[in-house]
């Protein structure tokens, strides 16, 4: 169907951040702004100086020359990522930090904080969210957004709303991203590349040859290295190979479906909607009581069911993969009246047992002088439980200790 007034063409963004755990770490130390910087590692005593300057509320003073180095590091694992000035030395994610070292000794080094990430995640969110309301979340740095009914949306091809959302993030957040604007949202992960960073890159339909073509077939979200070592034996380098090979030849070297796709995918086709997420915020379980207990007199039966809800709670966070910061509970007392208390805690958990605790050290905080027709626990302030990685020490000494045991110190829980 030919665009027009009531079927305007697609305009579809994806929103990418620059460098992004390096960029937050920047925002805190601004005297790095420019250095090769990486972030990864584990915890180590040269860290100590940030620590103690995080104290002293002194981290934007911290003299270069303290700073740890990479050429220092000991031991394994990979970076998460790397600032562009880092990254002219061949530096970038996902490499070995002994790897890393050799390229760029003198690069600073620093921890991972995934809570400060986070943080950023959702605040940038919540700009775009505020200028274009449909979002879909690809993870801690990257979303697709449908641009083609906001106002302004097809204007330039979606060069000025993009411009727009690069304002309104960098101004909310003092961080750069970059947008790619396609019919689909294909061409727009590919196009967000183009102009990083801090760039804007705009495809049309009309551009598929020149701009998208040239590209070696693994820039296509959705062909792996094994796909495309596949190609690659089969003589196709780029997406304009693939695109001049047959989807019958294509079907029968990679199946039918994902054969069709690729094919779809060389000549740039993607009616995939943007889809804005249904994310919980919270899971709870609650029960009703055949018939009222008293918090006193009944103790030990409503203590079994609250362990029972936790322990469902627990179920229910590990099935659907989240954990959650803030632990609640409810009660209805047998004249109807509710009262909810909730207390967040510093680490994320899915554990029964903590659960427990806490809701517990809730209950103590409500008068529990009258019968109970209903109780129920809640965990809020949900994360996709891959999303929350081990809590780094530099950041969480105690927290770590807490969450490891399931002991929270200082509760006294057994008021059931
Ligand atoms: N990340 C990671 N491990 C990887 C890749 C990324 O931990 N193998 C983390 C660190 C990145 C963040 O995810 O900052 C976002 O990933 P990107 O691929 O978008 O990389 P950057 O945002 O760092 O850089 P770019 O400017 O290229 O987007
Ligand atoms: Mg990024």
């Amino acid at each position: 169907m030919p665009p027009s007034e009531s079927h305007p063409v697609r305009r579809i963004a994806h929103l990418d951040m620059d460098a992004f755990y390096a960029s937050v770490e920047l925002l805190r130390y601004p005297q790095l702004k420019g250095l090769p910087v990486v972030i990864g590692g584990s915890w180590r005593s040269e860290d100590e100086v940030l620590v103690r300057a995080a104290e002293a509320g002194t981290r934007d003073r911290i003299p270069l020359e303290e700073f740890p180095r990479i050429r220092d590091y000991v031991g394994r694992g990979v970076i998460t990522t790397a600032t562009y000035a880092a990254r002219q030395f061949g530096v970038g994610s996902a490499m070995g930090i002994m790897k890393a070292a050799r390229l760029c000794p003198d690069a600073i080094m620093l921890p991972v904080d995934f809570d400060e990430y986070r943080t950023y995640s959702r605040l940038f969110k919540e700009q775009i969210l505020a200028i274009a309301p449909l979002m879909e979340n690809r993870g801690v740095d990257e979303v697709y957004i449908d641009l083609t009914d906001v106002p302004g949306g097809q204007e330039e091809g979606g060069r000025v709303l993009s411009a727009q959302l690069q304002q309104a993030i960098l101004d909310a957040t003092g961080l750069t991203c970059s947008i790619g604007v396609a019919p689909n949202k294909l061409l727009a992960k590919m196009a967000s590349e183009f102009n990083k960073p801090n760039g804007i890159s705009i495809v049309h339909e009309a551009d598929l040859e020149t701009m998208i073509w040239p590209l070696a077939c693994r820039k296509i979200n959705g062909i792996g290295p094994r796909t495309d070592e596949k190609l690659k034996g089969l003589d196709i380098h780029t997406i304009r190979d693939l695109a001049a090979r047959d989807l019958t030849w294509l079907m029968e070297h990679f199946g039918k479906s994902y054969g069709a796709w690729l094919h779809a995918a060389a000549h740039g086709r993607d009616d995939r909607p943007v889809e804005t997420s249904s994310e919980p915020v919270s899971m709870s379980r609650e029960t009703t009581f055949g018939s009222d207990l008293h918090a006193v007199r009944d103790r030990a039966e409503l203590g079994a069911v609250f362990t029972r809800l936790c322990e469902q709670v627990a179920a229910d966070l590990a099935r659907k993969g989240y954990v959650g910061k803030t632990i609640g509970i409810k009660i209805r007392y047998d004249d109807f009246r509710s009262v909810t208390r909730d207390h967040t805690v510093d680490f994320y958990t899915a554990d029964a047992r903590t659960i427990r605790q806490l809701a517990g050290q809730c209950l103590k905080r409500v008068p529990l002088d009258q019968r109970i027709r209903l109780l129920g626990v809640r965990v809020g302030g949900l994360e996709k439980a891959d999303q929350v990685s081990e809590a780094p020490a530099l950041y969480a000494a105690g927290r770590r200790a807490v969450s490891r045991s399931g002991e929270v110190a200082g509760l006294n829980l057994s008021l059931f």
